[in-house]
Order: structure tokens, then C-alpha cells, then sequence
């Protein structure tokens, strides 16, 4: 196939089988109908974007009743605050304007209430605000926010640019909203993170781009934009936070003296040549009959899952972990809660059912959640299955 960015030819490395919608948690009643599709993986030869062979087309992911919510996790509401100060002090004054896309839940703009702000999200949101605009976001909606109320001195979007197909198109409309002095700021998982975990289960339909500083940066130039930097987060398993300014501007808002952290662009480009990509594949395929082995010396034992994670989709299909191996599935999400997994169909419940009736091993599905919830489940006496220095700990 052809690049989605640049038109180059894309070279498959990795195929995780048919998978079914990672966030399509469901009723028995829906079981029959279930929707599956191809999870295949290459990278593009010209400029190194890896990507996902084949979409489901976005409209049947991320309708009104998308059921992640960004403040399911406190770290997460924490680092969301750490970036807002960051923001006010060196890349937004008063009278500028925060346009984010991926409003989510909001949790990442309720930093911004005395700000000028305004959030793009097609998904459920709450009713009456007219800071939101319901839609996936493009020139048009770009075009419109200038005509409203002017460009925008911050562009901010965190976990959403790898989700958006159109590329190309996205980064029109940045250029479009951005201010000539003003900053793209967004976070996404970081493929040599998921490369050096062998983090697979960060695959799944809704992430269709695995950025690297390399293909980030070709693809803003395509667009009359730079990228001027890039800080690794620990958050979400590692993830890359980029910064990207329009190609022309001199009067950059971020000045490199006063955030010298914002500003060590860690050149770990992805090369080509590196045989991480035909190597993949076998480093997965090792993971999964690790994992399917240490299940197969607790059985007997009665065994969890935590955290019904967009990832343990991928996790449990690939490996084809069902409800022989784990009774239940405990979340948070009160919209999980009552369903089903997608296509293993494990029953996900409420953290109450986990301590009202612990099992004896529970597997760490939410594990980039991990200080958080080892936190959370001081008092669970039984044994933790986890990936760790390399391989599954128990
Ligand atoms: O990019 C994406 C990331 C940012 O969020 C999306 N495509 C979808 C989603 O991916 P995910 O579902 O893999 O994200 P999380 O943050 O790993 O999901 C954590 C899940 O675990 C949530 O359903 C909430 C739950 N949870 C819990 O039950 N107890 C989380 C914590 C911290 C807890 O203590
Ligand atoms: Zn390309």
C-alpha cells in the first residue's frame, strides 16, 4: 500500500490477526453481529511513518458513546496540570487562545477557565458548552475558529493526533488555526517505546500512526511547519511530546534559554535499516506464548484481568486469553461495567466485585497505570501477573 502521509510505499512488519473494535465493549445481545477486521502493521519507506495497513473507518469508533475517559486515571489529571502550567508560563498569554483537539471528558482544559479556550471532539460530551465543538477537526473547522475568534497561540492535543487517519489534512488545519508566533504542542505513544517494550498492545484500530521524531518531523514539513521540539513522558508506557511551530516564524513563543527542558529534542530517529522491523514479529510471538504459559501455571487458580484497557483488547485476542483463563475483568468505567470484552467476551465489573471477592492472581492489564493502582490495591494479598525487565513477573 501507499503511505497516508507521503504516498512512499509501505512495507508490512507485523500482523496481529483479525481483531475486533478495542473499545467495543458490548452486550451479550451483540455478540452475533460483532465486528472484526485485519490488525496489520508496516512502515512506510520514504518517511519512516509506521501505520496501520488497514482502517475501520473512524465514525464506528468514536461515536457519542466512546467510553474512555481521560480522567479515569489521577497521574493522568496530574501530568494534564503539569503541561497547563507549563503552557501559561512559557507558550500562552492572557488574551491568547488554547484551541485543544480531543477534548475528551475536558479534564485537560478545565485547567484553562480564565484562558481564552475552545475543544474539538466528535465524541460524547457534555451538553450546553459553547466552548466545544462537536466535530472531528479539519480546515473547515480550523477556518471557522479563525473566523469566530481568531487564530490560536496554542494548539493542544494530547493522545488524539495518531488516532486521525487524515493526516495531511490535520496538519492543513493546524496551519490554519496556528498563530505565526504560536505552538503545536501533542503527546502520543512513542514507537521506540513500544519497539523497546515490545508493547504491542499499543496496536489497536484507533491508533492508526506510531510517531517517531523522524516521521514527525517530515511530516510537518510537508505542511510549511517545523518541528522545533521533543521531550519523552513516562505516561502511557512512553509517549513523545512534540513541538511544532510554523516553518516562517522567528518570534517563536518558546524561548530555548528559559525551557531548556522543552527544547532536547532526542534524536532516536527510526532508521530504516533497523531490524527491529523484521525482528518484531517473533519478539511478539515470544511475549505471547510467555504470557500464555505463565496463565497455563495458575490454572486451577482463579485469575483476573485489571483494567478493561483499549490495549488488553489486542493483548487478550492475540493471545487468545478467554474466559477459561480470566473470570472477570475489573474497571473503573462505569460504561464498561455490565459488558463484555471485545471478542473474548470476559465480563467486566466494578472494583467492588474485585474486593468483595479477590482472586488469586490478577493481570495487570492497565499497566501503564501501574504506581497508581499497586497504590490503589495496597490490601489485594494475591499475586500479580505483570511484564517487566523483559519478561512476565508473578
Ligand atoms: O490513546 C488512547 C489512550 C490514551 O486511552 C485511546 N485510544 C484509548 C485509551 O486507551 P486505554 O483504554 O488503553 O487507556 P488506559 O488509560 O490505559 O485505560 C485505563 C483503564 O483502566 C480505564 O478503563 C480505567 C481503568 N482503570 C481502573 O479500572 N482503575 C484505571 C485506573 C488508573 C484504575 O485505578
Ligand atoms: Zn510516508
Amino acid at each position: 500500500m501507499n503511505c497516508r502521509v507521503c504516498g512512499g510505499e509501505v512495507k508490512q512488519f507485523l500482523d496481529l490477526g483479525k481483531q475486533p473494535i478495542a473499545n467495543g465493549f458490548l452486550t451479550k445481545r451483540q455478540f452475533s453481529k460483532e465486528f472484526f477486521y485485519n490488525l496489520k502493521v508496516g512502515v512506510c519507506a520514504e518517511c519512516a511513518m509506521v501505520q496501520l495497513i488497514e482502517l475501520v473507518p473512524p465514525g464506528n469508533l468514536f461515536g457519542k458513546n466512546y467510553p474512555f475517559k481521560t480522567s479515569s486515571s489521577y497521574q493522568m489529571v496530574k501530568h494534564q496540570k503539569q503541561l497547563a502550567d507549563f503552557i501559561k508560563k512559557h507558550a500562552l498569554e492572557y488574551s491568547g487562545l488554547i484551541v485543544e483537539i480531543g477534548y475528551n471528558d475536558g479534564s485537560f482544559l478545565k485547567n484553562f477557565k480564565d484562558y481564552r479556550y475552545i475543544g474539538v471532539d466528535p465524541s460524547s460530551l457534555p451538553k450546553e458548552n459553547s466552548h466545544i465543538i462537536r466535530e472531528f477537526f479539519s480546515p473547515n473547522v480550523g477556518n471557522f475558529i479563525v473566523e469566530s475568534v481568531g487564530q490560536a497561540q496554542v494548539i493542544v492535543s494530547l493522545n488524539t493526533l495518531c488516532h486521525i487517519p487524515n493526516l495531511n489534512e490535520l496538519f492543513e488545519a493546524v496551519n490554519i488555526l496556528l498563530e505565526p508566533g504560536g505552538v503545536l504542542i501533542f503527546e502520543d505513544p512513542y514507537w521506540d517505546s513500544i519497539k523497546k517494550d515490545t508493547a504491542f498492545d499499543q496496536i489497536y484500530d484507533e491508533h492508526v500512526y506510531y510517531f517517531s521524531v523522524t516521521s514527525v518531523e517530515k511530516v510537518a514539513e510537508q505542511h510549511g511547519l517545523k518541528l522545533v521540539a521533543a521531550t519523552w513522558q513516562p505516561v502511557h508506557g512512553g509517549s513523545m511530546r512534540y513541538f511544532v511551530a510554523k516553518a516562517t516564524t522567528r518570534t517563536f513563543i518558546l524561548k530555548p534559554p528559559e525551557v531548556p527542558e522543552a527544547w532536547t529534542l532526542i534524536e532516536k530517529a527510526t532508521s530504516l535499516s533497523d531490524e527491529t522491523f523484521n525482528g518484531f514479529q517473533d519478539a511478539i510471538d515470544r511475549k505471547r506464548r510467555a504470557l500464555q504459559g505463565v496463565l497455563a501455571t495458575t490454572e486451577g487458580k482463579r485469575t483476573v484481568g485489571y483494567g478493561a484497557t483499549s490495549k488488553s483488547t489486542t493483548l487478550l485476542n492475540y493471545c487468545n486469553i478467554g474466559r477459561d483463563q480470566l473470570e472477570y475483568i475489573t474497571d473503573t468505567t462505569l460504561a464498561k461495567q455490565g459488558k463484555y470484552s471485545p471478542g473474548q467476551h470476559i465480563p467486566i465489573v466494578s472494583p467492588d466485585e474485585f474486593h468483595k471477592n479477590p482472586p488469586d492472581y490478577t493481570l495487570l492489564l492497565a499497566w501503564n497505570h501501574q504506581a497508581e493502582i499497586m497504590e490503589k490495591e495496597k490490601k489485594f494479598k494475591g499475586g500479580w501477573i505483570h511484564y517487566q525487565r523483559g519478561g512476565w513477573q508473578v
